[in-house]
């Protein structure tokens, strides 16, 4: 678990500047959306992109594969780095839609805090609180952005105490919104004592900000008409009696999350969510590892593969690896040691995620993610280090729960369908499984709708049209034991036989019958549903 003990030892200035943060969320509450906001306010783009972009329209950065784009919902996480004032972001946005969480999990034990965004007018949905808990295991400290003001939304209150009740941890108001609906002028914000205004006219300007002296000061008036005033002093007041005031530790040890009203696509109260995350968001963390916590501010550099992205440029087919750095300053060139393999990396072209563009990373601290380009060697859940064998731990892995067959839709291209099936199981992408008898491929995933983007992936990224059909099989279990015990294994069950990216040996089924039978006729092989991530 990750360790949030206030006194450690202070970091140093480059490594306590850094906040690195996964933005999450049910399916389009506006993730994507507020991360393009995000880059736009720490100028990494001087004009913000839309989700589901029209004609010329621009299209978000983060959004960036053809299926996000054409679907307008995010499939895959994507991490982006830039300034904000004195802080130094790394954010990843990640898919709300739960067959692609293991990207999304997977994320999350790579970032020290995560951004729960909630649509205003649905309040906390089935996928959020599931995401809540993941980060909750993690003691993660979370801010919350209630998106969509600028539409009927539910009362505040409302959706206060229904983030209290269902997801069992303080929230305490940044910002009390004026208005709602059509009516939406803006928010009070409570921790600092000004009234923002929302601009409908121009959905990238930076919202108006008056300073006030507190929530009597007669000025409010000249922005605020009587009744929205009445209102707001008489919610505020009465917040003031009901919710807990701000407290930086609990919010640090995730026991409770300040909220901010806001809405995305308007830009608005996003800056006001930036400044907090820098003001009450947490440094980089400890990182758990085996067989021992690797802390950020130890001077040897170690860092750890949490995701694996092939072609992520069309134009160069390569292969980046997300590396969130673990401790120590990182610069390019360093030869780091690639643990599972014992070997030596020299890593020389390491990338730094900005906004569409990707740059050569001269240097990286403890809190940041980069990429690592390469062809094959770094898998997800791999480490790196200086030297010391150590393994970063927690990294989950899914079992599959669909299974089917995958075909070339030109038999004669077979071989090239292996090649990039390989290259998406390496990726994390689906799980691949070649069986003993017969030709073909069986794929499987999570959820159904990554066979879709398999499909227009491989087609897209190989230029390869392929189709799916139903398999025999239903269930895979990893098939492990002493070798003699293996081989008979394999020997009289070869129907059932086949192998993964790794060469490793999955047991296929229909049937839980088999299973038991299995665990029950060959007492020395172990079948798991699930394959660990690090050798
Ligand atoms: N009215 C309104 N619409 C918004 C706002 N923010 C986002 N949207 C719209 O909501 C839809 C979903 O936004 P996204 O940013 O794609 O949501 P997401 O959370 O990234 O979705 P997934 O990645 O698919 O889970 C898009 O059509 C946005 O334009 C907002 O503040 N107000
Ligand atoms: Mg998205």
């Amino acid at each position: 678990m990750l360790d949030h003990t206030p006194n450690r030892p202070d970091l140093p200035r480059e490594i306590a500047r850094r906040r690195t943060f996964a933005i999450i969320s049910h399916p389009d509450a506006g993730k994507t959306t507020l991360t393009e906001k995000f880059l736009l306010y720490g100028g990494a783009i001087q004009m913000a992109g839309q989700v589901r972009a029209k004609g010329e329209a621009r299209r978000t950065r983060s959004d960036f594969m053809k299926m996000e784009q054409d679907r307008g919902i995010s499939v895959s996480a994507s991490a982006m780095s830039f300034d904000f004032k004195e802080f130094r972001f790394n954010l990843v946005d990640t898919p709300g839609h739960s067959d692609f969480s293991e990207d999304t999990y997977r994320t999350l034990t790579a970032v020290d805090a995560a951004v729960m965004v909630i649509d205003g007018a649905k309040g906390v949905e089935s996928q959020t609180q599931k995401l809540f808990e993941v980060c909750r295991m993690r003691d993660l400290p979370i801010m919350t952005f209630c998106n969509k003001m600028d539409r009927e939304a539910r009362d505040t209150f409302e959706i206060i105490d229904e983030i209290q009740e269902m997801l069992a941890i303080h929230v305490t108001p940044a910002s009390w919104p004026i208005g709602q609906g059509r009516e939406f002028l803006g928010c009070y914000d409570i921790l600092r004592h000004r009234l923002e205004l929302m601009n409908r006219a121009d959905r990238n300007k930076v919202a108006q900000s008056i300073a006030i002296d507190g929530i009597d000061d007669p000025k409010i008036a000249e922005y605020v008409p009587a009744d929205l005033l009445e209102k707001l002093r008489e919610d505020l007041e009465m917040a003031r009696e009901l919710l807990p005031k701000l407290d930086p530790q609990a919010v640090l040890e995730g026991h409770m999350t300040p909220i901010w009203f806001g809405s995305a696509i308007n830009s608005f109260g996003v800056k006001e969510l930036m400044d907090g995350i820098g003001t009450y968001g947490p440094e980089p963390q400890p990182q758990s590892a085996q067989p021992r916590q690797i802390g950020p501010d130890e001077s040897k550099v170690s860092g750890f593969v949490f995701k694996v992205q092939a072609n992520m440029d069309p134009k160069h087919r390569d292969r980046v690896a997300f590396v969130r750095m673990a401790s120590g300053h990182f610069t390019r060139g360093m030869k780091l040691t690639h643990v599972r393999s014992k070997k030596p990396m020299a890593i020389t072209n390491p990338v730094m995620f900005l906004a569409a563009d990707r740059e050569l990373a001269e240097e990286a601290w403890a809190g940041d993610i980069i990429g690592i380009p390469n062809h094959g060697q770094l898998r997800i859940g791999d480490t790196l280090t200086e030297g010391e064998a150590l393994r970063v731990s927690g990294i989950p892995s899914f079992a599959p729960e669909l299974l089917q067959g995958i075909r070339a839709g030109d038999p004669m291209k077979a071989k090239h369908l292996e090649k990039a099936l390989m290259q998406f199981a390496e990726e994390g992408a689906a799980k691949v499984f070649k069986p003993m008898i017969g030709s073909g491929f069986i794929v499987g995933v999570v959820g159904a709708l990554q066979f879709e983007v398999l499909a227009s992936r491989i087609e897209l990224e190989y230029g390869l049209p392929v189709r799916f059909e139903t398999s025999q099989f239903t269930s895979a279990r990893w098939a492990s034991g002493p070798r003699e015990a293996l081989d008979k294994f394999i020997n009289t069950n070869k129907q059932h036989i086949s192998h993964d990216h790794d060469g490793d040996v999955v047991y296929l089924t229909r049937l839980q019958w088999d299973i038991d039978r299995i665990e029950r006729d060959y007492p020395d092989i172990t079948l798991s549903a699930t394959k660990e991530m690090m050798a």
